[in-house]
């Protein structure tokens, strides 16, 4: 039963997360169901890692028929399997060379390690002397270094020391990055996330990444975009960076790089960047392994076959229209906001109340799974394989849950 599973996890697993009680045994497409056998609309997609859908079949059968030939040779010895992936995924997203590694927030460790090297050996910067600059509320991971330019104080407090080298600014605030850029002549790069998603799905002015992006030309800072969230087509594009027509210096992939069905991650540049890595510069035992290139190559075929981003602008639209005019006539709903299928609701009550929650609650009720991003915050980010008489039941859901809220 799910509370035998919850037990389970409560007495012998760590209790660093605070899961909505629902436990899951089977996914399919945009539903999953429980262990009671509750079928449920999938509002989360793991964070955006299942764009494709649980369980694809084309991602699913990749897998199974690499796993049964050949799953793990390490970097010591070449696969028949990577250059495939690298040259594919190279060729996609228009840059000369890609490093895979397993998560998003080691793709982020491997941009800020490849960011700095270049910083010393083709800028110019002197010996530890290099800044990255990196915006406040921005969540890209949770690794020592990762953390020590977190501001939340959950994720960073007594995990110090911290590690240096960070600047922080405000987020869409090109006034804040150009000062920065002008003040100081020993930064390397500027990190930051196309829309914030910890931070609420904060989607910055329109304009401001093309512009982030110029000023960074103009500084030789490289900018490098963490697209592990926004990226595989959930804000409507490929990329959330192509609705500014921005190509971003560096580029970190992860999540629905292999649809949710294998950690997979990577970080993406041209040669004038990526060369300053050589051997023994950077690794990981199972980065670029071959069950994750076949999956990942997979994985990107279905986004491109399935026309997903094209699905995800056309039903982000939808939902968002749908759901601000609910909210003009409901007092619970202050707002919506979002791109493409990666939108939050604004709930009218303070960012410490349990509101958020106590309505994702009732839309689990309701067959609909959510969660919330701070306690006013209810993030909503289906798959992109969904349909539109799909998108609109729920849209009922959602819409009847909220109107019966009491809390
Ligand atoms: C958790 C948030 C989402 C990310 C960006 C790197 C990473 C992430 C932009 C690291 C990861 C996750 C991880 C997850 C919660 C989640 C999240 F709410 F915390 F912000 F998606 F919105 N860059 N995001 O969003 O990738 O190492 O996890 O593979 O449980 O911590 P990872």
């Amino acid at each position: 039963t799910s509370q035998h599973a919850i037990d389970l996890e409560n007495k012998y697993g760590a209790h660093n997360y605070h899961p909505l009680p629902v436990v899951l045994s089977k996914g399919e497409g945009v539903y999953v169901w429980d262990v009671e056998g509750k079928k449920y609309f999938d509002f989360l997609s793991a964070y955006s890692a299942v764009n494709q859908g649980h369980c694809h079949p084309k991602i699913v059968g990749a897998m199974m028929q690499q796993a049964q030939t050949l799953t793990l040779t390490s970097r010591a010895f070449y696969n028949d399997m990577l250059g495939k992936f690298e040259k594919f995924a190279s060729e996609l997203f228009g840059f000369d060379k890609l490093l895979p590694m397993n998560t998003g927030a080691e793709a982020v460790e491997t941009a800020l390690k490849i960011a700095r090297k270049w910083a010393y050996e083709v800028k110019g910067i002197s010996e530890n002397e290099a800044q990255i600059v990196v915006c406040e509320n921005n969540f890209h991971g949770r690794t020592t270094t990762i953390i020590s330019f977190s501001n939340d104080p959950v994720a960073r407090k007594n995990f110090g020391p911290y590690t240096n080298g960070f600047i922080k600014i405000e987020y869409d605030n090109l006034n804040a990055l150009e000062e920065t850029l002008q003040s100081n002549a020993n930064i390397a790069a500027f990190l930051v996330e196309p829309i914030q998603g910890e931070a609420g799905v904060y989607v910055p002015s329109e304009g401001y990444l093309a512009a982030a992006k110029e000023l960074c030309a103009q500084h030789n800072v490289l900018f490098v975009a963490d697209e592990v969230q926004t990226g595989i087509a959930r804000t409507g594009r490929m990329l959330a960076v192509d609705h500014e027509n921005v190509k971003p210096d560096i580029l970190i992939l992860g999540k629905a790089v292999s649809g949710g069905a294998y950690p997979v991650s990577a970080v993406l540049a041209n040669d004038a960047i990526m060369n300053v890595i050589q051997p023994g510069n950077h690794g990981s035992t199972y980065g670029g392994n071959p069950i994750a290139a076949a999956v990942a190559m997979a994985a990107l075929e279905v986004v491109e076959e399935e026309k997903l981003a094209e699905n995800a602008e056309t039903l982000g639209r939808l939902f968002r229209a749908e759901l601000s005019e609910f909210a003009e006539q409901n007092d619970l709903v202050l707002a919506v906001r979002g791109k493409g299928l990666l939108n939050a609701i604004l709930i009218n009550d303070t960012e410490d109340s349990s509101t958020a929650w106590d309505i994702c609650m009732k839309l689990r009720d309701n067959g609909l799974l959510a969660k919330p991003t701070h306690g006013n915050i209810i993030r909503f980010a289906p798959p992109l394989v969904m349909n539109e008489a799909q998108l609109l039941e729920c849209i009922s859901i959602i819409k009847t849950t909220i109107a019966d809220f009491k809390s």
